[in-house]
């Protein structure tokens, strides 16, 4: 049974969560599914990723499935956990990743939202960082990239009291860039997302990944430094860095190859 479902429409990939009956709770067998669809995606050189659950949803999701939370004595959040795997696609996916959020957002279900490029919530969005509601040691990336998204004295009121936080809160603190009535967050995002279909895709590619390498990265190490450049040299030795300013020169629009 598919616990997602998958579009792929003018460059615009969409997932939408499907797992009703488990309020979309991020299971080992959901998230193998999305990893898959950001796979095929790449295939397709997808210009965009849109995350979703069903229009009018309740829950987005209800975050890590806690059946699958190991018993004692392993990390509940090791470096492989699915819930990691599924941040990790979503901050590597080489294009922007829009999670249209509306109903609940649960524990690991948040630093998932967190993790997109661009989160834009309808005013039924919620969002609770629930690991003290179940004894859970949060880890230490996932600390440090709620950390970066948000105020740290938030954070901590979300780790500490795992109180649901509403969508006029979530704007106000930087966890939703877009606040959008339900009867429009879809045509508002996927707007948006046709904006970027539009644009070079290894220029933004690239600016996506310099985005998350520097966020992870304190002191620059060489090595950082040189992925960087190798990264960025790939770009304006490409065609479509040519294209762009020829485009630009002839008063045109570009044609990108994504090469
Ligand atoms: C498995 C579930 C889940 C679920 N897992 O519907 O961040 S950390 O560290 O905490 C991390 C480890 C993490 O993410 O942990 C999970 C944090 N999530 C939560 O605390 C949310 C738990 N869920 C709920 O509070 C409620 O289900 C909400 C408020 C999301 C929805 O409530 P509602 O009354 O609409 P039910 O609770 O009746 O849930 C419907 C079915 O989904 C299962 C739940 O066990 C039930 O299954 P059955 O019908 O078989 O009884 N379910 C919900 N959340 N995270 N399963």
């Amino acid at each position: 049974m598919g616990l997602i479902r998958q579009e792929i429409r003018d460059g615009i990939g969409t997932i939408t969560f499907d797992h009703d009956a488990k309020r979309n709770a991020l299971s080992s067998a959901l998230i193998e599914e999305m990893i898959g669809a950001f796979d095929g995606f790449i295939k397709q050189h997808v210009r965009v990723a849109i995350l979703r659950a069903h229009p009018g949803a309740k829950v987005w999701s209800a975050g890590h499935d806690v059946s699958e939370l190991p018993r004692s004595g392993r990390d509940p959040l090791a470096y492989n956990d699915p819930l990691e795997q599924a941040i990790r696609a979503v901050r590597e996916f080489p294009a922007p990743v829009i999670a249209m959020i509306e109903g609940g957002v649960w524990g690991g279900a948040v630093e998932l939202a967190l993790c997109c490029d661009i989160p834009i919530g309808a005013p039924s969005a919620t969002f609770a960082i629930t690991p003290a509601r179940i004894g859970v040691p949060y880890n230490p990336a996932g600390i440090l990239r709620i950390m970066n998204e948000i105020d740290l004295s938030v954070a901590k009121e979300m780790f500490f009291t795992a109180r649901p936080l509403g969508a006029e809160r979530a704007m106000q603190v930087g966890i939703l860039n877009h606040l959008v009535e339900a009867d429009e967050i879809e045509a508002f995002t996927f707007d948006m997302a046709r904006t970027i279909a539009e644009l070079s895709p290894l220029s933004i590619a690239v600016m996506k990944e310099q985005v998350r390498l520097l966020g992870n990265a304190r002191p620059l190490s060489p090595e950082t430094f040189e992925r960087i450049q190798g990264l960025r040299r790939k770009v304006y030795d490409s065609h479509d860095y040519q294209e762009g300013i020829v485009a630009f020169m002839e008063k045109r629009k570009p044609k990108w190859l994504g090469k």
